[in-house]
C-alpha cells in the first residue's frame, strides 16, 4: 500500500533549490503556504511571482484521492480521457456507500450486497489504471490518507470537500470536483487561483475539557461559513506545535466548514511523533533533513501581520469547549453560555444522540479522551441516558482501539459501534425514531450540520462539538448539561461530576492492524475490464455533453430562484440519492429539489411557464429540455457550499440549464460549474437579485465576446412586458472560456488526447 517514498524524496530533493527560487521573484519572506506552492508550479522552478486572489496558477499535485461516492464520475470522466495509466499516485477509498442500522459487521455486509455493483466497477476501473483501492470497511478516505499518505510540504487533491484533513500532516491538500482529479490522472496542469491567506497565531496551550476541535468550532464562529473563501488558513505559534498532528487533521479537515481552500501546519515534533507512530519513520527523518523547507520564514513568524491578508489569535489557555448550530456549523457557543441558548431559542433540551467519530474526529488520542469520560460514566453509576455511537475513521484506528479495550469501554455505557465508513455523517444512517417529524436533537463530533444532513428529517437539530463532550452529553441525555459545572444523579441517585478527559496520542503497544484493507492495483492494466452494464440503474457510461452553439443565449427560462442558503446538499441530496452517484440521468432527478423556492417558500415546487402549473424541479426542468428551451438557476449567497461532489453541476448541465446565476459562489462548486461548460455568473450588483421575477424569460448577451474580466449582459423580459438589463460579472480565464467553448474541459482533454495519440 505503501507510500511512495521515492515520490517523496523526489519532492524534498527540489524543495530548497525551488524555495530559494521563489523568495527571489516573491522578493520576500514566504510562508510555508508559498513555499509549497511555488514549489509544486507545473512549470518546475518558478520563475515569477503571482498575485494573490487574482492569478490563476498551474500546479502539479503529488496524489489524488477519491471517495466511492465521487469517484465513479470522477472515474467515468476518466475512461474518456483514453490514458492507459493515471499519472500520480491515486486512491480509491469505499467509505461513503456504508448505511449505518444496527452495528459494524451487519452493516458492512448489507453494503458489500447492495453496491457489489458499484465496488465491482471501482476495483475493475481502480486495476486497470493503476489505481490503489481500499475496500469497504478499510476506512474514511481523510483517516486512511493521514495514516498512510499524507506528508510534509506535500500536496495533493481529492474529490471530497475534507480533504484539507491532511494539512494536519503539513500537506496542501484541497478538495476538488471529479473533473480536477481527472485533469490530473491524465497528466495535465490543476489550476487555482492563488489563494489569499489566513494566519492563526495560537498562543497558549489546552486544558481540561478543551481539545483542537475547539480551535476550529471557534475560529468558525469568527469567519463564518464564507470567511475562508479564496484563502488558506495557515495555523503557528506556540499552541500549534503542542497539538498533536491528529487534532491539527482535525482543526485543517473542518476548515472546509468555512469555505477554506485548505488549512496548514508547519512541520513540527508531533508530525514526526505521528509518521513513526504510523509505520513512516523514514518520512520524519526525510522531513527533518529539510525542515526550515516546511515552516514560514523566521520573519513570517516574527511580524505576521505583514504576511497574512488576515489575522486571527487565539489564547489556547482561554479556550473554553464550544458546541456550534444547528443547521449551520458557524453558530458557535462556548460552553458556558450554551445552555441558556438552548433555552433561549426553545431548542429540544433532550438529547436523544450522540455520535462520535467520522474522518473529523476519530484519531488514538480523541478515542482515548473520550473513553476516558466513558469510563468514568461506569465507574461513577452512570450509563449513557442518550443513544451513542462511534464511528472509527479507519481499521487501523478500530483494531488498536478494540485491542486496548476501548471500544468496550464505550459498549459498557450503551456505545454502538458503527462500521467505519461516513454513515450517519452523511445521512447514511437509519435512525430508529417513533415520529421523524418531531423536533429533536443531536450532538456530533462530525463536521457538518445542514438540515436533514444526519437522518434526512428537517426536524432534527443537529450540533457539532469535540467528541469528549458529545459523550458526556450523551451520558447526560441533556443539552443544558455542563460538565465542566454540573453534577448528574447516578443510579444509586448520588449527584456524580464527570472529571476532565485525559487521553493518549499515541498507543502505547503501538498500532495494530490484522488486514487495513487495501488492494494494490495491477502492474499492467490493460488486460483489465472494466464492467459496467448498460441496463444498471446505478451506473452510466457518459456521453459529451455538447459545444456551445456560438451566439448569445435568448428565451431562457427562469427555472427556480433559490431562496438563502443553497448549499450542494440542496442541489444534489446525499443520503438516499448517494445511490445513483455513478448515473447521470437517475441522479438527476434530485436536481435541486432540498432548494427553497423564493416565491413561495417551498422546497421542490416551481412553476413550469409552460403550463402555469407547479411541479417538481427536476420534472419542470426535463419539460424545457424536452421542448427544447434552456433555462437559469438564480442563486443568493456563497451557492454551492458544502460539498465538492460535481453531480451538483452536472445535473443541471445534463438537463439543459444554461447558467446559474448568484449573489456569490463557493469555491469548489464554480470550478465545477465551469469545468462542466456552464455558465457561472454573479449579479454585478447584488440587488438586482431582487429584479428577477418568476415568470421571467432570460437573455444572456455578450457570448459572442466573452473574455476574461468583462462582464455579460442580463437581460429579463418579464410577464408584464417590462424588462431589465443588468451587467453580471464572472471568474472565467483563458482557458476555462475555452472550456465553455468545448462543451466542458474533458472535451479538451479527449481532443488533446486524440491528437497526441
Ligand atoms: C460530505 O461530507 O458532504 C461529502 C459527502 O463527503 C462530500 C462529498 C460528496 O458529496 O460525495 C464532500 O464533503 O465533498
Ligand atoms: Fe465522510 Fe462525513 Fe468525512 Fe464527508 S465529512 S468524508 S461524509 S465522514
Amino acid at each position: 500500500m505503501a507510500f511512495d517514498v521515492e515520490m517523496i524524496q523526489r519532492v524534498y530533493a527540489n524543495l530548497g533549490e525551488r524555495v530559494e527560487a521563489a523568495r527571489q521573484v516573491v522578493g520576500k519572506p514566504l510562508t510555508l503556504s508559498e513555499k509549497i506552492l511555488y514549489s509544486h508550479l507545473f512549470a518546475g522552478t518558478p520563475t515569477e511571482a503571482f498575485e494573490r486572489g487574482k492569478t490563476y496558477v498551474d500546479f502539479a499535485p503529488d496524489r489524488v484521492a477519491m471517495q466511492d461516492a465521487t469517484a465513479q464520475m470522477a472515474l467515468l470522466q476518466f475512461m474518456q480521457a483514453g490514458r492507459p495509466k493515471v499519472a500520480v499516485p491515486s486512491t480509491v477509498h469505499c467509505d461513503h456507500l456504508i448505511q449505518a442500522q444496527v452495528g459494524a459487521d451487519e452493516d458492512l455486509d448489507a453494503a458489500k450486497n447492495k453496491n457489489k455493483e458499484v465496488y465491482d466497477f471501482l476495483a475493475s476501473i481502480s486495476d486497470k489504471y493503476g489505481i490503489g483501492f481500499w475496500k469497504p470497511g478499510a476506512g474514511i478516505i481523510h483517516q486512511v490518507v493521514i495514516e498512510n499518505y499524507a506528508f510534509p510540504g506535500g500536496m495533493m487533491i481529492g474529490t471530497d470537500s475534507h480533504t484539507p484533513n491532511a494539512g494536519g500532516l503539513g500537506m496542501i491538500a484541497i478538495g476538488v470536483g471529479g473533473a480536477d482529479a481527472c485533469d490530473v490522472m491524465a497528466g495535465l496542469a490543476w489550476e487555482l487561483k492563488m489563494p489569499k491567506l489566513i494566519g492563526v497565531k495560537l498562543t497558549g496551550k489546552l486544558s481540561g475539557w478543551a481539545s483542537a476541535k475547539d480551535v476550529i468550532l471557534r475560529v468558525a464562529g469568527i469567519l463564518t461559513v464564507k470567511g475562508g473563501t479564496g484563502c488558506i488558513v495557515e495555523y503557528f505559534g506556540e499552541g500549534a506545535e503542542s497539538l498533536s498532528a491528529t487534532g491539527k487533521g482535525t482543526i485543517c479537515n473542518m476548515g472546509a466548514e468555512i469555505g477554506a481552500t485548505t488549512s496548514i501546519f508547519a512541520y513540527d515534533e508531533k508530525m514526526g511523533d505521528y509518521l513513526r507512530a504510523t509505520s513512516r519513520a523514514e518520512i520524519a527523518d526525510a522531513a527533518s533533513a529539510v525542515k526550515a523547507h516546511l515552516r514560514s520564514d523566521d520573519e513570517v513568524y516574527a511580524d505576521p501581520a505583514a504576511y497574512y491578508d488576515q489575522l486571527i489569535e487565539i489564547n489556547l489557555s482561554e479556550l473554553e469547549p464550544h458546541i456550534n448550530g444547528p443547521f449551520t456549523p458557524d453558530l458557535a457557543w462556548p460552553l458556558s453560555n450554551f445552555a441558556k441558548a438552548v433555552k433561549e431559542n426553545n431548542w429540544p433540551e433532550r438529547l436523544e444522540v450522540g455520535l462520535i467519530g467520522s474522518c473529523t474526529n476519530s484519531s488514538y488520542e480523541d478515542m482515548t479522551r473520550s473513553a476516558s469520560v466513558a469510563a468514568q460514566a461506569t465507574s461513577k453509576g452512570l450509563k449513557a441516558k442518550a443513544e451513542f455511537t462511534v464511528t472509527p475513521g479507519s481499521e487501523l484506528v478500530r483494531f488498536t482501539a478494540e485491542r486496548d479495550g476501548i471500544l468496550n469501554t464505550f459498549e459498557q455505557i450503551g456505545g454502538v459501534v458503527l462500521a467505519n465508513a461516513c454513515g450517519p455523517c452523511i445521512g447514511q444512517w437509519a435512525r430508529h425514531m417513533d415520529d421523524p417529524s418531531r423536533p429533536n436533537s443531536i450532538i456530533t463530533s462530525f463536521n457538518r450540520n445542514f438540515a436533514k444532513r444526519n437522518d434526512g428529517n428537517a426536524s432534527t437539530h443537529a450540533f457539532v462539538a469535540s467528541p469528549e463532550i458529545v459523550t458526556a452529553f450523551a451520558i447526560a441525555g441533556d443539552l443544558t448539561f455542563n460538565p465542566m459545572t454540573d453534577t448528574l444523579t447516578n443510579e444509586s441517585g448520588e449527584q456524580v461530576m464527570l472529571d476532565e478527559p485525559a487521553g493518549i496520542e499515541q498507543p502505547v503497544k503501538g498500532y495494530a492492524v490484522d488486514d487495513a484493507g487495501y488492494q494494490a492495483p495491477a502492474e499492467d492494466g490493460s488486460g483489465v475490464q472494466v464492467i459496467v452494464s448498460p441496463t444498471s440503474d446505478r451506473l452510466q457510461l457518459l456521453a459529451p455533453f455538447k459545444a456551445w452553439e456560438g451566439t448569445d443565449l435568448t428565451g431562457l427560462k427562469l427555472l427556480i430562484k433559490a431562496k438563502g442558503k443553497c448549499t450542494t446538499d440542496h442541489i444534489s441530496m446525499a443520503g438516499p440519492w448517494l445511490k445513483y452517484r455513478g448515473h447521470l440521468d437517475n441522479i438527476s432527478n434530485n436536481m435541486l429539489i432540498g432548494a427553497v423556492n423564493f416565491y413561495n417558500d417551498k422546497t421542490n415546487t416551481v412553476k413550469n411557464q409552460l403550463t402555469g402549473e407547479y411541479g417538481e424541479v427536476p420534472a419542470v426542468q426535463r419539460a424545457y429540455k424536452a421542448a427544447g428551451i434552456g433555462s437559469v438557476v438564480v442563486g443568493d449567497e456563497n451557492y454551492g457550499e458544502g460539498s465538492s461532489r460535481e453531480h451538483a453541476a452536472m445535473e443541471p448541465r445534463f438537463l439543459g440549464v444554461r447558467a446559474i446565476l448568484v449573489r456569490s459562489f463557493a469555491r469548489i462548486h464554480e470550478t465545477n460549474l465551469k469545468k462542466q461548460g456552464m455558465l457561472a455568473l454573479t449579479f454585478a450588483n447584488p440587488a438586482d437579485y431582487d429584479k428577477v421575477q418568476e415568470d421571467d424569460s432570460i437573455d444572456i448577451k455578450g457570448l459572442t465576446s466573452f473574455a476574461p474580466g468583462v462582464p455579460l449582459t442580463v437581460v429579463l423580459h418579464h410577464a408584464d412586458g417590462s424588462s431589465d438589463e443588468f451587467a453580471v460579472n464572472h471568474t472565467y480565464n483563458e482557458g476555462q472560456i475555452e472550456w465553455f467553448k468545448a462543451g466542458a474541459a474533458l472535451n479538451i482533454i479527449r481532443m488533446k488526447q486524440a491528437a497526441n495519440a
